[in-house]
């Protein structure tokens, strides 16, 4: 009998789950994947809620010290010192990785979040809206440019849980419809991080869990759709 694995993920396809999958492969962690099936509101569940009032993936559950972590920075963070890699441990490094991971978790995941919601999911309702997301998303892109001009990851020549992050949404250009062209740095990053063993195994959990997702999302009424974009009967306006 193979021995049970020290973690469960609870996850989706989806890059704020794809960014913590990365630091598992990287840290060659065992663990098992639990597919969340958010278009099918497994997400609302009370045993899911118990993991996560806030109802989001991801969720990690680290089976060796009973802790059950949620909010993908806060996993990297609480990873990175279990395991001493990919975060410096004192000093003014740290809170150069930090800093950067903090505008992934706060700038770049809900704005790329919002860009797909008004081109993907309800490109109609809002030229504004869409507008607004698309070119906040560019900026945010042109930070990390600029960033990268002189350096080989965000915070130098150190891989870390900050390049992780912001790979999870940077490395799909291509899904979220933004631009790449004349972002050089960007794009060789990617390549850089693309080439490493451990996001080739992110990639392939990916392609697997997307598929599955998008099974599930085809299964989904409007009900479902309603509920997961809180709209329709499930708005609150009070
Ligand atoms: N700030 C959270 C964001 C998590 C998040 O938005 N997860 C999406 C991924 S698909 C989710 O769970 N959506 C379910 C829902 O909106 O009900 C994090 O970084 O962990």
């Amino acid at each position: 009998m193979s021995p049970q694995p020290q973690f469960t993920l609870y996850g989706a396809g989806s890059s704020a789950v794809m960014k913590v999958v990365l630091m598992l492969e990287e840290l060659h962690l065992s663990y098992r994947f639990e597919h969340v099936k958010i278009f099918r509101g497994e997400q609302f569940s009370p045993a899911f809620q118990a993991l996560n009032p806030n109802g989001r993936v991801p969720v990690l559950v680290d089976h060796g010290t009973n802790r059950t972590v949620f909010e993908s920075g806060a996993i990297l963070i609480y990873l990175a010192e279990e395991f001493g890699e990919f975060l410096p441990d004192k000093g003014e490094e740290r809170y150069e990785v930090l800093q950067w991971l903090m505008l992934e978790v706060s700038g770049i995941g809900p704005t790329f979040g919002q860009h797909l919601h008004f081109t993907r999911f309800e490109p109609n309702v809002s030229d504004y809206a869409r507008e607004r997301y698309t070119s906040q998303a560019i900026r945010l892109m042109d930070v990390v440019e600029q960033r990268l001009q002189e350096r080989k990851y965000l915070c130098d020549e150190q891989y870390s849980i900050a390049d992780m992050a912001a790979f999870a949404w940077l490395g799909r250009l291509e899904v979220f419809k933004l631009p790449h062209e004349g972002r050089k740095n960007i794009v060789r990053w990617c390549k850089d991080i693309a080439a490493r063993p451990a996001t080739e195994r992110m990639e392939q959990l990916a392609r697997q869990i997307r598929d599955e997702a998008t099974a599930n999302r085809s299964q989904a009424g409007e009900d479902d759709m309603d509920r997961l974009f809180g709209r329709g009967e499930f708005l609150r306006r009070s």
